[in-house]
């Protein structure tokens, strides 16, 4: 691809791409909605919904996340994953992302605790997964990614803590190539679901262990991550305490005693 050409997202060129079946949409609410929608008619799994904008982009907790068009993937893939697995999710979308932003080249990559893959410390990926449930049965899991192609932050609330792929790597990115890279490291991470691989890669490329964090009030030492991806803290009382979900603030480890 050549240097500052205009590339665009469009059905034809992912059709050229994908081999699964996917819609797309130039502009929709949100692809998880979409997703949830169609698994609730008999999707298939791995079917895809892909966005060239989002208007009310999902974060986690009703959180909102900016996909404007043009600048970014939003996808939303339909996973039907024994339910035993579900903590996996995360860890799968997290690696992926992490193995497709390295492979564009980036070198200072890291997962922020639960699932934020990050560059040079600033989140370029967000990553929703939501089960869908019939009674106790699930019916499957929609797992929702957004990754910073080229979004512009400065004059941004996010400036500082958001970052595009395109400013680290200094040349233009194709997203079509992007979301086709991003598929195939999915499938491969999806295949090993089972094994111990997941979790002990995740781990590995956790950025988040030994620092000083708070989550949702307690603050301490980032210790270690269980098998289903919650994070263990250590206070500073030595008292352990065990977060699934909730929102990390990292510190500076010398503030742990203010
Ligand atoms: C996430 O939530 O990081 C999950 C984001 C998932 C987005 C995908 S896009 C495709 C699919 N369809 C959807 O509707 N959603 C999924 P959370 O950890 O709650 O982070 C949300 C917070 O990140 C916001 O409150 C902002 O502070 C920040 N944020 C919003 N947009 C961002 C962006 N583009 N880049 C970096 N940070 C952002």
């Amino acid at each position: 691809m050549q240097n500052g050409a205009e590339v665009t997202l469009s059905q034809k060129l992912l059709e050229q791409r994908l081999t699964r079946p996917f819609k797309y949409f130039d502009r929709v609410e949100s692809t998880n909605d979409v997703a949830k929608a169609w698994l609730a008619t008999g999707a298939p799994e791995g079917a895809l919904v892909l966005a060239n904008e989002q208007t009310r982009g999902r974060g986690r907790k009703g959180r909102d996340w900016h996909s404007p068009p043009n600048v970014a993937l939003a996808l939303s893939l339909i996973l039907k994953p024994d339910s035993a697995f579900l903590p996996r999710l995360n860890m799968i979308a997290a690696l992926s992302v992490y193995d497709l932003v390295r492979e564009c080249g980036c070198e200072d990559v890291g997962i922020k605790w639960p699932n934020d893959v990050q560059v040079n410390g600033l989140k370029v990926s967000g990553v929703l997964p939501e089960a869908v449930w019939e009674g106790d049965q699930l019916r499957g899991a929609i797992l929702g990614i957004g990754v910073n192609v080229r979004m512009d932050f400065s004059g941004s609330e996010l400036r500082h803590s958001a970052i595009s792929l395109e400013a680290v790597v200094k040349r233009r990115l194709e997203r079509s190539e992007l979301i086709a890279s991003l598929l195939r490291r999915i499938d491969y991470w999806y295949a090993h679901i089972a094994s111990a691989t997941v979790y002990s890669t995740w781990k590995a490329r956790l950025n988040t262990l030994n620092q000083a964090v708070a989550v949702e009030g307690v603050k301490g030492v980032a210790l270690d991550v269980t098998a289903d991806g919650a994070l263990l803290i250590r206070d500073e009382k030595g008292h352990i305490h065990q977060s699934g979900t909730g929102d990390l603030i990292v510190y500076a480890i010398d503030s742990l005693d203010k």
